[in-house]
């Protein structure tokens, strides 16, 4: 193809607009409210009353006693937020995953490796873990399922409050917890 003095023109303009100074700006558009609440997020959620544990279709509902009934775990963690040390107590994930539809062993192992659980809190605030990195079997870190922080109810973080001892941060302690579903990735 001929290159015509118009087209020229044409590829210049486009040249100009796609380095013009109005994109760079807008590629560098400061972060909004939301962004930055949400990094760090603890608006007031609804109390969580029961646990809804879901593996492979099948959900159980759980209570407070049905989970204080269980053998327990108490966990010292350091909350990098609040600069203080929290102790919390609860049943290990890894023990009601066994209880309750989906034990380790060499059936499942396989399996196991690639599975993933999502917990969320009332609020509908959710994380994700992999089955394996909770299980004690597996992987160094506790996962517990707390009913109490210093021998004492939850309080405003509800009645479940999920805790891994494993991470440097308490974004994936999910106050108010509500539901804990298990997927297999396969
Ligand atoms: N239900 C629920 N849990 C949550 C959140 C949330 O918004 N809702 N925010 C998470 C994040 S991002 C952080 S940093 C910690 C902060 O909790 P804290 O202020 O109770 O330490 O809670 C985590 N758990
Ligand atoms: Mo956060």
């Amino acid at each position: 193809m001929k290159m015509t003095a118009s087209s020229l023109s044409t590829l210049i303009v486009l040249g100009f607009l796609v380095m013009s100074p109005v994109r760079v700006h807008a590629q560098a558009a400061p972060k909004t409210e939301m962004g930055a609440m949400a990094e760090h997020e603890h608006a007031p959620a609804s109390p969580s009353k029961s646990l809804m544990l879901t593996v492979d279709g099948k959900a159980t509902t759980l209570s407070v006693a049905e989970l204080q009934a269980m053998p327990q775990k108490t966990v010292t963690v350091h909350n990098e937020h609040t600069k203080a040390d929290e102790t919390y107590t609860g049943v290990l994930l890894g023990d009601l995953l066994a209880k309750y539809g989906f034990p380790v062993d060499k059936t499942t192992h396989r399996k196991m490796l690639r599975s993933y659980l999502i917990a969320e809190g009332t609020d509908k605030y959710w994380v994700l873990y992999s089955v394996t990195e909770i299980e004690g079997s597996e992987h160094n870190g506790d996962v517990i399922v707390a009913t109490s922080v210093g021998g004492k109810p939850l309080a405003e973080d509800g009645q479940f409050k999920l805790i891994d001892s494993g991470d440097k941060k308490p974004q994936r302690w999910v106050r108010n917890l509500s539901a804990i579903t298990l997927k297999s990735a396969e």
